[in-house]
């Protein structure tokens, strides 16, 4: 689909932004008060992490929290989005409050203010406190109480500060890829218990809704999932089906829940319900009105039932995570969910690529991002004019930061950051993100 310059344009109301989370930029793991996360036992544990690295550090934002709002206000964009670090604010994840917790929290949404950009806050970004863990982690449904109580008290003492909350980050990744292939904290391989951790997330999510509804914040209440569209690989019934239940496992086993108060049927049937403990009032706490729905976009599933699975031919190339540039699917997601399902205002609230930057001559010219980003701004477009109610974009990251089990080695930032000094240098893409938003005109991209 080619796109014209100078047509497309992007409402004069929609909202510019750049993402991060709280394990994998704070650092100061142990400093103020702040107890340990799920993350941080998994880091300390060898072989874990690729490179053997530890978000004890990171991008040391806690200490340089100013020098990055000045930034991120250096790129033109309205607003910021960040999580909170449960165990910073309440060491345990129960019982008392660290207050120079989230004095640096106030510290940080006073210094977004001063620049005008408003906060969009996630108050779970995968670092659960250990002490929760200890306690059975979010396989204990208990664990979903303190959430809504964390919640609730982050809406009393910001709820008035920033533009949105959202319970969880990608709870998908929370399920799958902590609790059913051990490749995220807390390390579990049983594909049986991510089910179940699946479900008391959404609980949390619900309760955690109701909580915060009856604080009465203005701030606008929501979640953030990650999704894709499942393509088959050939038209074969075995890759068909497939795909349909991969999209039944991933997008529609959470929004399901949500916004219909039920789990999808074809994935019920590929599962051992009895491994599946659900209260009979369970989906009509989850199933309650949101605010606006945060969707993280990076990829495609290509479902091939053959062995070895066939691979996607990668017309647009793959980024250095290995995964497929595919903007069309994001105008196919958006579009989908749209028939689908009843919506609030959606909100990308991820869309990235890492690329293996060379800092050269004290540049960093990382064209591929910069059309990786032009596209998949071409194909939200498109699901726009085709009547999705998009308000917002946020690119992530703000910064090169610990991208988990990958720790340091795979760089998704508008900005360049030098682990040794700290230095943060703008990529080519971080000024022509702040031209693009100055301008708001997309130069001709084939989607
Ligand atoms: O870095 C992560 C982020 O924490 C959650 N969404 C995907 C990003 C890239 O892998």
């Amino acid at each position: 689909m080619p796109i014209s310059p100078p047509t497309t344009s992007f409402p004069a109301t929609f909202n510019w932004g750049v993402a991060t989370s709280a394990y994998q930029i704070e650092g100061a793991a142990a400093v103020d008060g702040r107890g340990p996360s799920i993350w941080d036992t998994f880091t300390h544990t060898p072989g874990k992490i690729i490179d053997g690295s530890t978000g004890d550090v990171a991008c040391d934002h806690y200490h340089r929290y100013t020098e990055d709002v000045e930034l991120i206000a250096s790129l033109n964009v309205d607003c910021y989005r960040f999580s909170i670090s449960w165990s910073r604010v309440q060491p345990l994840g129960y019982g008392a409050w660290n207050e120079a917790g989230f004095d640096f929290y106030s510290r940080l949404l006073d210094r977004l203010r001063e620049k005008n950009i408003a906060a969009h806050v996630t108050l779970y970004h995968w670092d659960l406190p250990q002490g929760l863990q200890d306690q059975g982690g979010w396989l204990n449904r208990q664990t979903c109480v303190h959430f809504a109580t964390y919640a609730a008290e982050v809406a009393r003492r910001f709820g008035h500060r920033v533009a949105s909350i959202a319970t969880h980050n990608e709870p998908w990744c929370t399920a799958n890829l902590g609790y059913g292939n051990a490749q995220f904290a807390p390390g579990v391989a049983d594909p049986a218990a991510a089910i179940q951790v699946s479900h008391h997330l959404l609980l949390s999510h619900g309760l955690a809704m109701q909580a915060m509804r009856t604080i009465g914040a203005p701030a606008r209440l929501g979640i953030v999932l990650n999704q894709w569209t499942a393509t088959p690989a050939t038209d074969s019934e075995a890759d068909q089906a497939m795909a349909k239940l991969e999209y039944a496992r991933s997008v529609q086993w959470f929004m399901d829940p949500i916004f219909k108060g039920r789990y999808p049927e074809l994935a019920l049937e590929h599962m051992d319900q009895r491994l599946f403990t659900v209260y009979p009032d369970d989906l009509a706490t989850i199933c309650q009105p949101i605010d606006f729905l945060g969707v993280n976009y990076y990829t495609r599933a290509f479902s091939s039932a053959e062995v070895p699975p066939r691979k996607p031919e990668g017309k647009l190339g793959f980024s250095d995570m290995g995964w497929e540039t595919y903007p069309q699917g994001l105008t196919d997601l958006l579009v989908g969910l749209h028939q689908e399902y009843t919506l609030p205002p959606i909100f990308i609230t991820e869309n990235g690529m890492a690329v293996a930057d060379q800092l050269i001559d004290g540049k960093i010219d990382d064209q591929a991002r910069i059309d990786y980003v032009s596209r998949h701004l071409a194909a939200l477009a498109e699901a726009m004019r085709l009547g999705v109610n998009v308000q917002g974009y946020f690119y992530w990251s703000l910064l090169d930061n610990f991208e988990w089990n990958s720790g340091y080695a795979k760089r998704f930032g508008l900005i360049y950051v030098d682990y040794q000094t700290q230095q943060r240098t703008l990529k080519a893409s971080a000024h022509w993100y702040r031209h693009f938003i100055a301008t708001n005109l997309l130069t001709s991209v084939e989607v």
